[in-house]
């Protein structure tokens, strides 16, 4: 199953998108579309609410037992790692580890090194976003990013320094070594450059901010949403979906179970994104703890301006619909997942 994943994601799918410029123009959005949007947003959920208050915790204290560098690191550089991986984050990815390794019969306790691996590379990856040359942000999780606290060339070595420890922790707190190797090889890819790296590099050159890679030029909405969809499945969505198939192999899940976590998670990833942008319209700075508005600022390639508030609220909902209808093959033990999806599609941060 793993083998499959790894071919999967390995593909080449981000070559030969370059070198041409893009033309459509974002839509504006309606007051309603807003209205409808901040009504929703407002709807809390139960059952994953108790599983995180549950869990989060867990992987905090996990976390933090697990970034202690040894004495050659020095003081500031573990004081950097600490800022941003022990920020008040949501743990979506680490809960989605442990929800889907409870979901496959597996235990939370097994599923702990891995669930703190994924946040490892998810916190790596927004010290390395906000830096300048990338996203540039001054605000994360509610707090200065790390650049504006530690300096630029510190903030790049906490994020190096947070990607090797997510392996580290992976190949020596797994229970088999045979589980650490598979968990290794499927976040390597997630985190690489046909994925993560990958996406966000596309991104990048979506922004005019690589020199030398000319953006591409979309005539229509279905070419916008085509390449929109491909950068947020490997920038987004291959955490969230590497998040779930951690849980399924720390508890030895079989193929069918494998298959069900991956058609949701390939759901989740989208709707997760598509909400991420309705936030940046409609959301506050208070509630996401960052600066929202940034996307139509820069005119930026985002679902509602391609789509409109209305009909991305539409496509994020029917999303959801279908991820929690491929949980089915798993049984009964689903109700965190499946509350889970909803909280991604009515959350306000
Ligand atoms: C630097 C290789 C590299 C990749 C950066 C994470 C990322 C890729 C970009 C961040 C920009 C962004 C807003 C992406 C959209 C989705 C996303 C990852 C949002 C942040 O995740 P949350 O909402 O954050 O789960 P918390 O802080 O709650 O963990």
């Amino acid at each position: 199953m793993w083998i499959r994943g790894c071919v999967e994601w390995g593909g080449p799918e981000a070559r030969g998108r370059r070198n041409r410029r893009r033309s459509f123009r974002p839509q504006s959005v309606s007051a309603d579309g807003l209205l409808a949007f901040a009504r929703m947003v407002q709807t809390p959920t139960t059952t994953f609410a108790d599983f995180a208050a549950a869990m989060k915790p867990r992987i905090d204290s996990a976390l933090a037992e697990y970034a202690n560098p040894g004495p050659g690191c020095p003081p500031v550089l573990a004081e950097a790692i600490r800022y941003s991986l022990l920020a008040p984050g949501k743990r979506l990815r680490p809960l989605l580890t442990l929800a889907a390794a409870e979901a496959c019969g597996g235990s939370i306790e097994a599923a702990l090194p891995a669930a703190c691996a994924v946040e490892m590379i998810h916190s790596y990856s927004l010290v390395h976003d906000d830096l300048p040359a990338m996203d540039d942000d001054d605000l994360r999780r509610g707090r200065p990013t790390s650049h504006k606290v530690f300096g630029e060339g510190m903030a790049i070595l906490a994020g190096d320094a947070l990607l090797t420890l997510a392996f580290e922790t992976l190949a020596c707190r797994t229970n088999s070594p045979e589980t650490a190797a598979r968990c290794c090889a499927e976040l390597a890819v997630a985190a690489g450059a046909s994925q993560l790296v990958g996406g966000q590099a596309d991104d990048l050159a979506e922004e005019g901010k690589l020199p030398g890679v000319e953006r591409i030029e979309r005539r229509t909405v279905e070419e916008g949403l085509a390449h929109l969809e491909s950068i947020h499945r490997r920038k987004t969505g291959a955490m969230l979906l590497v998040s779930l198939r951690l849980g399924a192999i720390v508890a030895r899940a079989d193929a069918e179970q494998t298959a069900a976590l991956d058609a949701y998670g390939e759901r989740l990833g989208l709707t997760f994104q598509i909400m991420d942008d309705l936030l940046d319209v409609g959301g506050s700075e208070q509630n996401m703890g960052k600066r929202v508005g940034k996307d139509a600022a820069r005119g930026k390639l985002t679902f509602p301006g391609l789509l409109g508030v209305d009909e991305s609220l539409r496509r994020a909902r029917s999303l959801t619909d279908e991820a929690i209808a491929a949980l089915a093959p798993l049984g009964s033990d689903v109700e965190v997942l499946e509350d889970l999806a909803r909280y991604v599609v009515e959350r306000n941060h």
